[in-house]
């Protein structure tokens, strides 16, 4: 493949295919250049002293990382004086982060999860940082919480960058997904895949397996039916992976095909799932989408929620079409039964 640039890339998507404004272009190279901090950072290790925790929580609840707090501070500065901002939205911080008053204002929004995956840090295992781009509604005055409250459909930019043996910058933009995979001695992301398919049937799924005994009867079901193999109704063996890591779960999705479940569960009733609506599965969701795949929360498409909070929760049931339909269809069925 001759090799294009992430740069080039983006100008042709700006030029050729007038799919995005220069703005956005800037706004996708800025952060595609904080990724390359935070796969700097990642990569020290022990030798950089970014390991072990933080002696702080975030909005979650959980205990951050040290390099979760550094993913942060670098999108957050890399991005907040380019004057493509209105404001920004992170897992790891309660608030939306309005840009300074010293900086111009722009007409976007970006949302974050700086550093997804970070218990596997400590043990060397794929980790990334998950964005997602959406447009401030027109005619709102100033910028608040509010304008983040639009569904996944209105995205106009998602995507991950996974710092596995390689670090790999993944990117839609609405036509199509593409993969760039970051050249350490130019210091550049490189194109290496565009196009990107997921096959519509597979024989992997990706769940936490010890949490079912929590699972809702159609998981249960699906998962059982995976389980029985060519002697079962699937007429197949399938093959189970669970990294623990979104980004590399649905980069393996994204590669080969297969389906991954993060499912609300008996543990936290109240909670619709695990992962978050606007920085996980809504620039996931996309992404898989643009893929020919299909991300649902077992009873809808997760593009079409519209969010009441910044950090809602909600059920992901992601990746080759036929299978994500099937464990849908097995959740309408069991509520028709009701
Ligand atoms: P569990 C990482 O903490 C994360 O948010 C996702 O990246 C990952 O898919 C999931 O949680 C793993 O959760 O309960 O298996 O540790």
């Amino acid at each position: 493949m001759k090799r294009i640039s992430l740069t080039r890339y983006l100008v042709e998507q700006q030029r050729v295919d007038g799919h995005i404004p220069g703005d956005l272009r800037l706004l996708l190279e800025v952060v595609a250049r904080a990724c390359k901090r935070i796969s700097q950072a990642v990569n020290k290790g022990d030798l950089g002293e970014v390991m072990g925790t933080a002696d702080t929580e975030n909005v979650q609840g959980e205990v951050q990382k040290k390099l979760d707090i550094i993913a942060n501070e670098v999108l957050i500065e890399a991005n907040e004086w380019g004057g493509h901002l209105a404001a920004m939205a992170s897992e790891e911080m309660d608030s939306i982060y309005l840009v300074p008053n010293r900086y111009p204002q722009g007409e976007y929004l970006l949302m974050f999860d700086p550093l997804d995956g970070s218990s596997n840090i400590d043990v060397n295992v794929s980790i990334g940082t998950i964005f997602s781009v959406m447009k401030k509604p027109e005619g709102s005055p100033g910028v608040s919480e509010a304008d983040f409250m639009q569904p996944g459909s209105q995205q106009v930019a998602a995507g991950y960058c996974v710092y596995g043996p390689q670090t790999t910058l993944v990117l839609t933009v609405g036509d199509g997904v593409a993969m760039f995979t970051l050249d350490r001695e130019q210091g550049s992301f490189v194109l290496t895949k565009e196009n990107v398919t997921i096959p519509a049937d597979t024989k992997e799924f990706a769940i936490n397996m010890s949490n079912m005994r929590h699972w809702a009867p159609p998981v249960k079901r699906y998962v059982d039916e995976c389980l029985a193999g060519k002697e079962g109704p699937r007429g197949k063996d399938f093959n189970m992976r669970w990294v623990a890591s979104m980004v590399a779960d649905v980069h393996r999705i994204l590669t080969r095909g297969g389906v991954f479940m993060y499912p609300w569960d008996k543990r936290d009733p109240d909670k619709p799932g695990k992962l978050r609506l606007l920085y996980e599965a809504n620039p996931m969701g996309w992404l898989v989408e643009q893929a020919g795949g299909a991300a649902t929360n077992g009873h809808g498409r997760i593009l079409d929620i519209t969010p009441t909070k910044l950090h809602e929760r909600v059920s992901v049931i992601l990746g080759s079409k036929n299978e994500v339909e099937r464990i849908t269809a097995y959740h309408l069925e069991a509520e028709a039964a009701k």
